[in-house]
């Protein structure tokens, strides 16, 4: 399992965590995710066959613009 750390911006309350962490638990191959709200950090573990792009780009259709960190 690996784990990526992202920074997402466009998130302003828990309804934005609760919508950010259901989007992004929808990709397949991922397992876990954590949200920080004050600093938009959003860890995610699993496994990544065709990198975070599904996971950017599902973001980025729900509003909120994902840039990968590490
Ligand atoms: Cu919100």
């Amino acid at each position: 399992m690996k784990s990526i750390e992202l920074s997402v911006t466009g998130m302003t309350c828990g309804n934005c965590v609760k919508h950010v962490d259901h989007t992004i638990r929808t990709i397949a191959g991922v397992e876990d995710v954590q949200i920080e709200l004050s600093s938009g950090k959003v860890g995610v573990q699993g496994e990544f066959p065709q990198g975070v792009e599904p996971i950017i780009a599902a973001l980025a259709e729900d509003g909120y613009v994902a840039k990968l960190i590490s």
